[in-house]
């Protein structure tokens, strides 16, 4: 009955195929495989210099000024370095097909296909346990450094409302159609609409909006969080870094949300204590 068929028609019978690996070696010997290989380790060797790329574009504001935006910025990193070799596959493949999958004018495609590498035992157990080994890696990666930032910012008992440590400073920060401003409770209520900060010293954010919701996003220090009108959320992060640095709005907000920013300056403690006086705030602290 087989006699009578094309080679092409003859179905795929497992126990005729040759073995697994010989299968794969056959595969990685093909002309195109190969090209797209080399292409993957090209083009992601030529991808590695993003990495720096974006460390550098997220550092040009003079950043990281806190442990909690340098352990954010690390995960950057490292996702990005991460996911580079499957990045440079997908693109090889892309380039390959765009400009190195020639046929010739005339030509016919081969009337038996190669065979599929779907049902290759050694090509799909490679593929899944990286595949799977990856993704438990950024999964546990993400979830320590989760925990680091967490408790960075917002301490063991985020909803108590009490101080972390005995010489943080209490800043109310409260949103408002497009403006931020900034209260120090400590200092007999000294308002500011730049956000000064004492470095090395913790501190406690109380974050509202007085109408729409807004996001305090204090850019190097790396503290995001959203501003809700009648509700306070508290958040915190300790400067570690002297500097001017960046307040903006990261809600849309109305029309002029994209103008919705400030400055941050971290001064050191007696530079701090100087100007609240200066602003009229004896200090409680
Ligand atoms: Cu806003």
């Amino acid at each position: 009955m087989a006699d009578t068929m094309l080679p092409s028609e003859q179905p795929e019978v497992p126990s005729s195929r040759p073995p697994a690996q010989h299968r794969l070696r056959e595969w990685l010997s093909r002309r195109y495989v190969r090209h797209i290989l080399i292409l993957t380790v090209v083009v992601g060797f030529g991808l590695l210099p993003l990495c720096w790329l974006l460390l550098a574009a997220m550092n040009q504001s003079g950043g990281p000024a806190s442990t909690v935006m340098e352990d954010i910025q690390q995960t950057i990193f490292v996702f990005t370095l991460v996911s580079i070799p499957i990045t440079a596959f997908v693109f090889a493949v892309l380039l390959y097909s765009l400009f190195g999958w020639k046929g010739s004018p005339g030509e016919t495609p081969p009337n038996n296909d190669n065979p599929a590498i779907r049902s290759n035992t050694v090509a799909v157990i490679t593929w899944t346990v990286s595949s799977s080994l990856l993704a438990a890696f950024l999964v546990t990666w993400g979830l320590i450094e989760l925990a680091d930032i967490t408790a960075d910012a917002y301490g063991s008992q985020p909803t108590t409302g009490q101080l972390r440590a005995a010489d943080e400073v209490i800043v109310n920060v409260t949103g408002q159609q497009w403006v931020w401003t900034f209260e120090y409770p400590q200092y007999d209520k000294v308002t500011t609409d730049v956000l000064y900060l004492p470095k090395d010293r913790p501190v406690l954010f109380n974050v509202t909006s007085v109408d729409v919701i807004h996001n305090f996003w204090a850019v190097e220090l790396g503290v995001k969080v959203d501003a809700n009108p009648g509700a306070i959320t508290q958040t915190g992060v300790t400067p570690n870094k002297l500097g001017i640095f960046n307040v903006r709005c990261a809600e849309l907000c109305g029309l002029h949300h994209a103008y919705m920013e400030t400055q941050i300056r971290v001064l050191t403690q007696e530079e701090f204590e100087a100007f609240m006086r200066e602003s009229g705030g004896g200090s409680t602290s």
